[in-house]
């Protein structure tokens, strides 16, 4: 079969992803509470972002602007238009509706921000797609709870997840409770567990335990959030949100082949929660071989059952690979080896169409679901020239062969795909760098990692190709 002329289904959601925090700014306006995000600093290619206790003077936050999308959305909704978005993934900053996380009753302001930005997005079609919880928990709830680590802070959640789904019910179908829930399971790193729990460990604590704890508590309030969710609007499509990175056997080898089947198995039990509804036995075991003491309730396992995903949302960036370490427990800061049969970008991220045709099929095997790419991308430099253009053929080649390998899963082996929303369809904060230079976007924004610059917006040479990719659907790409 040849793809050319070939379509993707007409009501194929092509747009783009962003996350609150890292392109709103505006971090103190509109009564918004501090968050994660806001006391979290610039780092480099290699070099870690301190997490401050508190804001510092002396160290620089590049989230507190970010690209001050939080004043310019209309301009910025207008260019998605051009493009022909037909949706606009973006998360609601918890700290804006909750600013300390455990109030009881909402910050009207922040509501009538996302309310604007809703508005403005579907004056031209654009069907907004929401994150709950994009890395940007309200610092309160971290200092006050221990972050995730705490009970209590499912409740908190819940009150601000039924807020939203109240508030915007009418004008947002799609949603996702926890942005890539699983990239926690390199605990040891932390920012991974910062960012998605709220968790800073004590010296000595047992890191692995605090992080399965603190994602179980997770899965629970993504569970009571669909079932929710789906009580106050039936119509309501709940979804998770994984990062998804296939790990290779580095061989044939039938020891390295049981390697990385739990090495998948490690990274992704988290999907199996959301979709399934129960623990994977294996894992189960894992927490009594090492006496983990995890508070699981008879109750939270009704919730899991009972709060399964209506579909699955992931990103895709990468393909990672190992082999047999003698012991059949992953470790993902440790176990990860080079994969010879792909190149990695400028940031050491292997890059690997094939394997997201791969990773849909995987997915598509194990749980039956609609899937959503909500994120896909390279981070590359780019050079404004002198006639403010961006001659990105990089970005347009990497995305190209990403497009035809997901629209061999969709034609050849039939998977039921929702959209497609590549990352930072605007230029914006990277997460693992604080960096403005690490961009994705089809539109440039004149701004350096150190938040200098006039903020301009120009169209780069991959917004005039995604916007034909978008108007044809996908039918040239072959
Ligand atoms: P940046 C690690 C591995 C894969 C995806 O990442 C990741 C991360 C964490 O950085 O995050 C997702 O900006 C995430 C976005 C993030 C994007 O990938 O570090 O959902 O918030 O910006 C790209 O290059």
């Amino acid at each position: 079969m040849t793809l050319r002329g070939k379509e993707f289904p007409e009501d194929f959601l092509w747009g783009g992803a962003v996350a609150a925090h890292q392109l709103e700014g505006g971090y103190d306006e509109g009564g918004k509470g501090l968050s994660a995000a806001d006391v979290t600093t610039l780092g480099g290619n290699g070099v870690p972002r301190k997490i401050t206790d508190g804001i510092d003077p002396n160290e620089y936050y590049p989230n507190h602007r970010a690209i001050d999308f939080y004043h310019r959305y209309p301009e910025d909704v207008k260019l998605f238009a051009e493009m022909g978005f037909k949706c606009f993934r973006t998360s609601i900053a918890w700290t804006r509706i909750f600013p300390n996380g455990d109030e009881t009753e909402p910050n009207e302001a922040g509501l009538e921000f996302y309310d604007k930005l809703f508005d403005e997005c579907l004056k031209y079609n654009i069907e907004p797609i929401v994150t709950l919880s994009h890395f940007e928990m309200p610092l309160h709830l971290i200092k006050e709870y221990g972050g995730w680590r705490d009970r209590r802070v499912i409740g908190f959640f819940m009150n601000f997840a039924q807020v939203c789904f109240e508030r915007y019910q009418d004008k947002v179908k799609y949603w996702m409770t926890f942005n890539e829930i699983n990239n926690q399971t390199n605990f040891e790193t932390d920012g991974s567990i910062f960012n998605n729990s709220g968790i800073v460990p004590k010296p000595g604590e047992n890191r692995e335990n605090l992080m399965y704890q603190a994602a179980h508590y997770e899965l629970v309030a993504s569970a009571q959030a669909v079932k929710l969710g789906h009580e106050i609007n039936p119509k309501l499509m709940i979804g998770s949100m994984i990062a998804m990175t296939p790990i290779y056997p580095l061989t044939s080898k039938p020891e390295d082949v049981l390697f990385a089947q739990r090495a998948m198995q490690t990274r992704f039990w988290f999907s199996d929660v959301h979709a399934n509804g129960f623990y994977p036995k294996w894992l189960l075991n894992h927490f009594k071989k090492h006496n983990f003491d995890m508070d699981i309730t008879a109750q939270d396992l009704k919730d899991l059952r009972e709060g399964t995903v209506d579909y699955i949302g992931f990103s895709y960036y990468m393909s990672f690979a190992v082999k047999d370490t003698g012991k059949l427990e992953y470790n993902e800061e440790h176990d990860l080896v080079e994969n010879p049969y792909v190149k990695a970008s400028d940031w050491g991220w292997q890059v690997d169409p094939v394997g997201l045709r791969y990773s849909l099929n995987w997915f598509n095997d194990r749980y039956h679901l609609p899937l959503f790419i909500v994120e896909n991308g390279l981070g590359a430099v780019d050079k404004l020239t002198d006639d403010k253009k961006v001659h990105d053929d990089y970005r347009i080649e990497y995305l190209t062969n990403h497009i035809r390998e997901m629209k061999k899963a969709v034609l050849e082996d039939g998977v039921d795909l929702i959209g497609y929303t590549p990352w930072g369809c605007i230029d914006l904060i990277a997460a693992s760098t604080g960096q403005m230079s690490k961009r994705y976007g089809f539109i440039y924004v004149d701004e350096n990692d150190d938040g200098s610059g006039s903020l301009d917006r120009y169209r780069k040479d991959s917004f005039y190709w995604f916007q034909n990719v978008i108007k044809t659907n996908g039918s040239e790409i072959e």
